[in-house]
C-alpha cells in the first residue's frame, strides 16, 4: 500500500529544498571573490595537477575563478593580466613561464590597486612591491636534494668518478635555474662529480626524448648518471636509453623532479633511482591567501610547501598513490 506524505511531511520537504537552491543561488551570484588566474599551458602531469588543484580548490572556497591557459606563450599570461585589470578582479594569481618581462603588465595591475600573487614560479624584477605573495617550491632545495642523493649513491656503490649529463627545464624559468643552482651547488665539491653537458628539454616529454638521443650519441658509454629537472623529460629519455642498450636505473642513474605517479611508478621498476618531490597542490594556500587579500587582512610574503625525496634507498612499495 502507498504512504501519503502527510501535508506537514510536505511543508517540510519544500522548506528544506528551497533553503538549499536559495544557499547555492547565494553562492553563484555573490561569490566571495573574483580570482583571475594565469596558468602557463599544459606541458606537464605537473601542470595540469597544478590546474586541477586550483579548480577544485577555487571551487571548495567559494572562488570565482577566471582561469586562462597561456599554451606556454608568456605573450598570452601578459593579455590575460591586462583581461583580469579590465574585468577588475579581486587579486590576480599566475605561474610566470619565464622571470623576466613583467614589470609593465604588473605595474597597470598596481595602478589599478588589484593585489598580485605568484604561483609555483618567479619573476626578475627591479619592483619587489608588485608582488604582494609568492607561494611555491623552494627549486634551489630540490636541487640540493637531488644533489645530495647523487653523492649517497655514488658513496654506496664505491664510485670514484660520475660523469652527469643534466637535461634542464624552460631557460630563464625559475624552477630551471634554481634546481641547476642548487644540484651543481652541492656536488662541486665533490671531486667525483664531473657534468659532461646540460641541454634544455623545455621542461617537455618530446625535448627529453631528443635531448637523451643526442646526449647517448655524444657520449655514449661514458654517461654514468642523469640529472634530468622533470618528470615528463625523464619519461621521454627512458625509452632512449633502453634502446641504446643500457638499463636506466643501474647501467645509467636516473635523478628526477616532480613526483607525478607515472614517474613513482617508475621509480618502483627500479628504473628511476631518484625523484625529488614537487608539488602541484598550491590551490589551498592561494584560495586563502586571496580571500585575506580581499578581506584587507595581512599575508606572508613567501609560502613554500613541505616537500619530501623518494629514493631506492626507501620501501617504495609504501609510497602512497600520488594524486597527479
Ligand atoms: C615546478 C614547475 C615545473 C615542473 C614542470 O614548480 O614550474 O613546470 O617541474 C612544469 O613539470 O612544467
Amino acid at each position: 500500500m502507498k504512504k501519503r506524505l502527510t501535508a506537514a511531511a510536505v511543508a517540510l520537504l519544500i522548506a528544506l529544498v528551497s533553503a538549499g537552491c536559495k544557499k547555492e543561488s547565494d553562492q553563484a551570484h555573490d561569490p566571495r571573490l573574483l580570482l583571475g588566474f594565469s596558468q602557463i599551458g599544459t606541458e606537464s602531469a605537473w601542470r595540469i595537477g597544478n590546474t586541477v588543484d586550483i579548480e577544485e580548490q577555487a571551487e571548495n572556497y567559494g572562488v570565482s575563478l577566471m582561469l586562462e591557459n597561456a599554451n606556454q606563450k608568456q605573450e598570452n599570461q601578459i593579455a590575460a593580466i591586462r583581461r583580469f585589470i579590465a574585468y577588475k578582479v579581486d587579486v590576480i594569481a599566475f605561474s610566470p613561464i619565464v622571470e623576466d618581462g613583467w614589470d609593465n603588465v604588473l605595474a597597470e595591475a598596481e595602478n589599478a590597486g588589484i593585489p598580485v600573487v605568484l604561483v609555483d614560479r618567479d619573476i626578475n624584477t627591479d619592483n619587489p612591491e608588485l608582488i604582494t605573495c609568492k607561494i611555491g617550491a623552494d627549486f634551489y632545495s630540490e636541487g640540493v636534494m637531488a644533489g645530495e642523493y647523487l653523492i649517497r649513491k655514488a658513496d654506496s656503490l664505491g664510485l670514484d668518478h660520475i660523469n652527469i649529463v643534466e637535461i634542464t627545464g624552460t631557460a630563464n624559468s625559475t624552477p630551471m635555474m634554481q634546481r641547476q643552482a642548487g644540484f651543481f651547488d652541492t656536488i662541486s665539491g665533490d671531486e667525483r662529480m664531473n657534468v659532461l653537458e646540460s641541454i634544455d628539454g623545455d621542461f617537455l616529454k618530446s625535448r627529453g626524448a631528443e635531448c637523451m638521443r643526442y646526449l647517448l650519441d655524444t657520449y655514449g658509454d661514458s654517461i654514468d648518471a642523469v640529472f634530468s629537472h622533470n618528470d615528463e623529460m625523464t619519461i621521454g629519455a627512458i625509452p632512449e636509453i633502453e634502446e641504446a642498450g643500457y638499463k636506466p636505473g643501474s647501467d645509467i642513474i636516473i635523478i628526477s623532479i616532480d613526483g607525478g605517479q607515472d614517474a613513482i611508478d617508475i621509480l618502483k621498476e627500479g628504473r628511476i633511482n631518484c625523484v625529488v618531490e614537487c608539488t602541484p597542490k598550491l590551490g589551498k594556500a592561494l584560495m586563502e591567501t586571496a580571500l585575506k587579500l580581499k578581506s584587507g587582512e595581512t599575508v606572508d610574503e613567501v609560502i613554500h610547501p613541505q616537500e619530501q625525496v623518494f629514493s631506492d634507498e626507501q620501501d617504495t612499495s609504501l609510497i602512497a598513490p600520488r594524486g597527479y
